[in-house]
């Protein structure tokens, strides 16, 4: 797909660097050479792993030479660096992007074919780095790919976890948990460097003390010690020589041996220090947008913030820049509230550990951080008990009252003894227990604020942090959320991108915005069958992958209709599976309908302590049963849930959709990312007005998307004057006969109490409205149906749904954070032999 760049060709004839030449012949002696010397290998033993990490090596050579080069530089010009924290970065498998960015996916495809060996094949056995739950770790890793491209000087921080989220199985139709094992055969894009260990304290004390010049500090006097190593992956930007880094942080105990355990002879209990410590970042938590109240994951939380400011702290040093300076060094993104104790953490750096006094350290603080909000939903909003705070974090307690204390003197200086707004917008939440806000510990300590999509930032402003707004609106913005275009379109759909290549050059890879310009062509007959032709083999691709998976076969030429997600009640899954008993059941009364054919295809993981998203699995799973093996319904609809949704898995799946499910009830999705994949790739999505759907639906024109449903503002209406979910069913036949069949037992050979929980949840309270929207939703997806039949309209809206969606780039959302939040400039890198021009 790519022509190499950067490096000379090879001819064969000269002589390449085995280790940074990117010729044919160089790629295949440096692949054999590191089967021998990094696997032990000769290719009659190797297997087909062997051969991937030949390859990984390979690869990992060619990004070195850019790494350091990078790190010389940036160290050199003292460059001002974002920091972006976060507790997830779902990175999905390195190879094939790493192919992508070098700009050498064509020459290796073809060295490893001279070998015998299928690229694909190879590309298939990487074990992707699951350290996300969803749309917020990818979210970070999209972000830190354009970074990269922008040449943006960017340090990534985060856990290492050693398990990542859980590998889905599904068995008798229910999910089965089961750990990822995501190291157990080495990862060769990491390189730790023990040499760069810090120390991060828990519990305990504090007291006060004199200092050399007499005057009191305050001293932590911690319970316990872990030790931070930082685990460092480069990170390559598109045909650039920037290659950023992703440092993740491993918690072991700073001596394997508790000595004195050892001597009174308690082999045993010497190591129990050791296992202690490492549990610290042995596991990811896989709930997605709930927090549980657990010791653990604030011990997660302060841990890598912990190290992460502790390694700025020593950049600055090495640098010989003066703390004072630390917020003109570094722009320190917080990736949700999970990192927000780096608020706390600075200040007690700064005011412990620098002596310096409260007033500096606390504007410098402020203007480091920046704080981005990704959910209004109130169980996602984290706030942790005092007693456990305290018990953890006692310094840092200590720091956040006064913080607050100061900040709600401004509040009463501005607004006067209001004490209904002070209680509101106090770090400690007094309502029931006592908690601190993480939140308003963010909003406090940032100087920007922002929301990741124009309606959730609106609402962010209008509800949730409204008393916020009102008291510093300057601090609100709104950035909306993007993808990167190199995963999502050149690495997943390579068919697609070079007929996009072949009409209009290959720049829209770097400015998606220039993708436009194929519009000219949604109208040519020819430009429209390759098209067609396109997705055509990327749904056989997918009916592939399902049979090989599920065992359900499906017919490539019917609507591939696709929600892929995690499993949430707001997402409403349920909702999309109401509509495929409704049309089951069409077809059923009426066993001769001309239907559209349609394929309904769902993934996603639910977390393992949601019982309802489990349940709607298990639901999804039984009707897939049901109306599969129904010879009435035969090829006209299919259901298929496919296991172990993962980034992996969903790269063959944005490309085969022809319609794309963004269904979740108004006001409830921050963003979504997933819609953004789609319609780059293609689909036509029917979707709410929620999240980024609306500004899709702006951008691709309201005629290329199908829209149905309540707006935020109807649900409020709807919420405030009664909601009875009931009354719609009773109202509704097709309805009434499809909830009455899960209630009856029809997909759970006749077990009525299986989906008993769900079914009273829909009927009594329905908190997300599925009742109202139901009938407006069939309604749409009638239309979708009648639109499919028209080839070339459908096939015009799919074109122009690609061609109008420049602006769900993630390179146009960092240019925004650049220039509104972090003021951060490129940083040009050029290798050596590019400076001495003879490469
Ligand atoms: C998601 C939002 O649900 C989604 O709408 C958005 O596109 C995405 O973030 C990126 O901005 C969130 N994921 C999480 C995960 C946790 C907590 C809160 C959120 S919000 C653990």
């Amino acid at each position: 797909i790519q022509e190499p760049q950067l490096q000379g060709q090879d001819t064969g004839m000269q002589c390449e660097d085995d280790r940074t030449g990117i010729g044919v012949e160089t790629l295949k002696r440096a692949f054999l050479d590191n089967l021998f010397y990094v696997q032990g290998k000769f290719p009659a033993l190797a297997t087909k792993h062997d051969y991937y990490m030949a390859l990984a090596y390979t690869v990992r050579d060619r990004l070195l030479q850019r790494w350091v080069n990078t790190a010389a530089i940036y160290t050199q010009e003292g460059s001002r660096t974002v920091a972006y924290l976060s507790a997830e970065f779902l990175m999905g498998p390195h190879l094939g992007n790493n192919l992508i960015n070098l700009g050498i996916y064509n020459q290796v495809q073809q060295a490893m074919t001279e070998l015998k060996l299928d690229l694909k094949e190879l590309l298939a056995k990487e074990e992707e780095p699951g350290l996300g739950n969803g749309g917020l770790g990818r979210l970070a890793a999209c972000y830190l790919d354009s970074l990269a491209s922008l040449e943006i000087p960017t340090l990534g921080y985060g856990i290492r976890y050693e398990f990542g989220i859980f590998d889905q199985l599904i068995r008798n139709g229910w999910q089965v948990e089961k750990t990822d094992k995501w190291l157990r055969y080495g990862n060769p894009w990491e390189i730790a460097r023990p040499e760069w260990a810090v120390s991060v304290k828990f519990g305990g004390r504090t007291e006060a003390h004199k200092n050399a010049q007499g005057r009191y500090r305050v001293r932590w006097i911690p319970h316990k010690v872990v030790l931070g190593i930082p685990y460092d992956t480069p990170i390559l930007g598109y045909k650039v020589n920037t290659a950023n880094t992703l440092r993740l942080w491993k918690a072991e105990a700073p001596e394997s041996f508790d000595f004195e355990a050892f001597n009174r002879g308690n082999y045993y209990g010497a190591v129990d220090q050791k296992v202690t410590s490492e549990n610290l970042t042995k596991v990811l938590y896989p709930n997605d947008e709930t927090y549980e109240g657990k010791q653990l994951r604030l011990e997660q939380q302060y841990f890598f913030v912990s190290c992460a400011l502790q390694d700025m702290l020593r950049i600055m040093l090495r640098q010989k820049l003066p703390l004072e300076q630390f917020h003109e060094k570094f722009a320190v993104q917080l990736n949700d509230t999970h990192p927000a104790i780096a608020v706390a953490e600075l200040m007690r750096l700064l005011l412990d550990e620098h002596e310096m006094d409260w007033e500096p350290a606390w504007e410098i603080t402020q203007k480091t951080f920046g704080y981005t909000n990704h959910t209004l939903l109130p169980e996602a909003l984290e706030k942790w008990s005092l007693k456990l705070f305290s018990s953890l974090l006692p310094r840092h307690l200590e720091i956040i009252y006064e913080i607050n204390w100061r900040f709600l003197e401004q509040v009463r200086h501005k607004f006067g003894t209001d004490e209904g707004r002070i209680g509101r917008l106090s770090l400690i939440d007094e309502n029931d227990g006592k908690f601190v806000r993480m939140a308003h510990l963010a909003c406090v300590g940032s100087h920007k604020i922002n929301g990741v999509a124009a309606l959730h930032s609106e609402l962010l402003q209008k509800t949730t942090l409204l008393d916020f707004y009102e008291f510093f609106p300057e601090k609100f913005t709104n950035i909306t959320n993007g993808v990167t275009p190199r995963r999502w379109i050149v690495l997943s759909n390579p068919k697609l991108t070079n007929l996009i290549t072949s009409c209009i050059g290959d720049n829209w890879i770097k400015h998606l915005e220039d993708v436009q310009r194929i519009e000219t062509y949604a109208e040519d007959p020819g430009f429209q069958q390759e098209w067609q032709q396109i997705k055509r083999e990327n749904k056989v691709n997918v009916a592939e992958i399902l049979l090989d998976r599920t065992g359900v076969k499906v017919d490539p030429d019917s609507l591939f209709d696709i929600q892929v997600k995690r499993i949430h009640q707001y997402k409403r899954q349920h909702l999309n599976i109401l509509h495929a008993i409704t049309l089951y059941n069409q077809i059923k009364q009426n066993p001769n309908l001309d239907i559209t054919p349609r394929t309904l295809i769902f993934a996603g993981k639910a977390a393992p302590g949601y019982y309802i998203a489990k349940l709607i699995i298990k639901l999804i799973n039984s009707v897939a049963e049901v109306v599969n093996k129904d010879r009435d319904i035969g090829d006209r609809l299919k259901v298929v849930f496919l296991p172990d949704y993962n980034v992996k898995n969903s790269q063959p799946i944005y490309p085969a959709a022809d319609l794309s499910e963004q269904i979740s009830t108004a006001g409830k999705e921050a963003s979504g990312t997933g819609n953004m994949k789609f319609a780059m790739n293609g689909a036509l999505t029917i979707g709410t007005l929620d999240g980024a759907n609306i500004e899709i639906r702006n951008a691709v024109g309201a005629e290329n998307f199908f829209l149905f449903g309540l707006t935020t503002e109807d649900v409020g209406a709807l919420r405030l004057t009664g909601y009875r979910p009931r009354e719609y069913y009773e109202q509704n036949p097709q309805l009434k006969q499809a909830i009455d069949q899960i209630a009856s037992g029809y997909f759970s050979h006749g077990d009525r109490s299986l989906f008993k929980p769900l079914v009273d949840l829909l009927l009594d309270k329905d908190p997300f409205m599925l009742m109202a929207d139901y009938q407006p939703y069939i309604d749409c997806q009638q239309q979708v149906s009648q639109t499919y039949r028209d080839r070339d309209r459908w096939l015009q809206m799919s074109i122009l749904n690609t061609a109008r969606m420049g602006k769900f780039s993630s390179d146009r959302a960092i240019r925004e954070y650049c220039q509104q939040i972090w003021k951060v400039q490129p940083v040009p890198v050029q290798l050596a032999a590019e400076k001495t021009g003879d490469g």
